[in-house]
């Protein structure tokens, strides 16, 4: 027996920004302070050819290289202070709403405007991200809490793709009758996770949350509908992109700023590994939803490297990837691990027709690729 299902819209989304830009230039500038200062406290072991001294990063560099020309974070002096090269944030009391979540709400509320519902119309919250501020009480449950949702919350995180990961569960719980209405939230301040002081991956991260609400097609009143077609994830173990960092960390007597204890990877095998895996799944995706790359009217990729996504699309449609076909966001955002192909979604996609259909999808570390197929109703 055929069983049917119900159809699943996104009917709403946010976008939390932060207050403070970076530019590429203020970049460079504090960390080539930082590389100086650094190799002037230890001149005379790079001297004795004990240590290697620090050289310095460049704006060209960094634009050739990935496209970005700017971040937003939550805390600017931090980063770009030379001593310290990280953001500083104020913690808070146990009985104050936290940062991730107040970010979190806050994207969560355009959403929920944008879809014509309140906090009391959800029933399941899973906030997803590429790391969380804590290991507990689950972020999503402060922030169900918050928004005066029902229902349950929980935490989940697959690095650059925790958001696609986190719409196919929640499309399975609305399709299935689980559940009713679901909060997709994407925090991500990766500032705080991001080494500053490591020319290599320096200028590839920003802050940012996006959020997403996600029920059935008959229970939305929202003016902007779109069906998810179909969702499909994949993943594959890979060390290329890593963080240590985790709750072991204090047994086995590491020292906290231990380089491998916060963002590295090896960007060049990145790129090669990465662009035709995520080619292929996008065609594999579409394929079993007999579906064409070329009959997608847009597609709104990760947000790493404009030659990835560059590369991505010549595979797929075989031309250019104009901004009409994959709208760029990293020159302003920069990489915001899995919000990316939200925050591309959240802005391009008004001057489509009802049945025109994309792909949003992601890819990144795991290593992990998600693809979400969306039709505007
Ligand atoms: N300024 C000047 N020169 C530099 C700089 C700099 N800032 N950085 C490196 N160089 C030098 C290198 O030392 C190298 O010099 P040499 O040739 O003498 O050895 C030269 O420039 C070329 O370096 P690369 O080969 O590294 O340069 P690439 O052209 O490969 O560009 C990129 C580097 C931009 C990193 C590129 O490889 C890239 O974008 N790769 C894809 C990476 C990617 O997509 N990663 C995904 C990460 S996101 C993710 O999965 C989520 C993780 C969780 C979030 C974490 C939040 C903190």
């Amino acid at each position: 027996m055929q069983t049917s299902f119900p159809a699943v819209v996104i009917s709403g989304t946010g976008l939390y920004r932060p207050p403070h830009v970076i530019t590429n230039a203020e970049l460079v500038e504090a960390f080539n302070r930082y590389a100086d200062l650094q190799n002037a406290e230890h001149a005379q072991a790079i001297a004795a050819g004990e240590r290697t001294a620090l050289t310095h990063s460049s704006v060209e560099f960094i634009e050739k290289a990935s496209g970005i020309k700017q971040r937003y974070v939550i805390d600017k002096d931090g980063v770009l202070d030379p001593a310290r090269m990280y953001p500083r944030f104020t913690p808070r009391g146990d009985d104050e709403l936290s940062l991730m979540a107040e970010i979190a709400v806050d994207a969560a509320k355009q959403a929920l405007s944008a879809a014509g519902k309140t906090g009391a119309d959800i029933d399941a919250v899973l906030c997803s991200s590429a790391n969380m501020q804590r290991a507990y009480p689950a972020m999503a449950v402060e922030i169900q809490q918050a928004l005066g949702a029902g229902g349950y919350g929980f935490d989940m995180n697959v690095a650059c793709s925790s958001a696609t990961f986190a719409v196919e569960q929640a499309f399975n719980a609305v399709r299935s009758g689980a559940s009713k209405c679901v909060l997709v939230v994407n925090p991500e301040i990766t500032s705080a996770h991001l080494e500053w002081r490591d020319r290599d991956c320096h200028f590839i991260f920003g802050d940012v949350c996006t959020a997403l609400i996600i029920e059935r097609a008959e229970d939305a009143t929202g003016a902007d509908q779109w069906e998810i077609l179909g969702t499909q994830l994949a993943t594959q173990f890979s060390s290329n992109i890593r963080n240590n960092f985790g709750f072991m960390n204090r047994a086995e007597d590491r020292d906290p700023s231990d380089r491998d204890l916060t963002f590295y990877q090896e960007g060049r095998k990145v790129f090669k590994e990465v662009v035709p895996m995520a080619a292929a799944h996008i065609e594999a995706h579409l394929a079993k939803l007999g579906l064409e790359p070329t009959q997608m009217r847009r597609f709104w990729l990760h947000q790493a490297n404009l030659g990835m996504n560059q590369l991505v699309i010549k595979k797929l449609v075989g031309g250019e990837a104009g901004s009409d076909i994959a709208p760029l966001i990293l020159n302003e955002y920069a990489n915001t691990a899995s919000a990316g192909s939200i925050i591309a979604f959240h802005h391009h996609r008004a001057d489509l027709n009802p049945g025109e259909a994309g792909v949003i999808c992601s890819f990144g570390a795991g290593y992990s690729i998600g693809s979400v197929v969306v039709k505007k109703r």
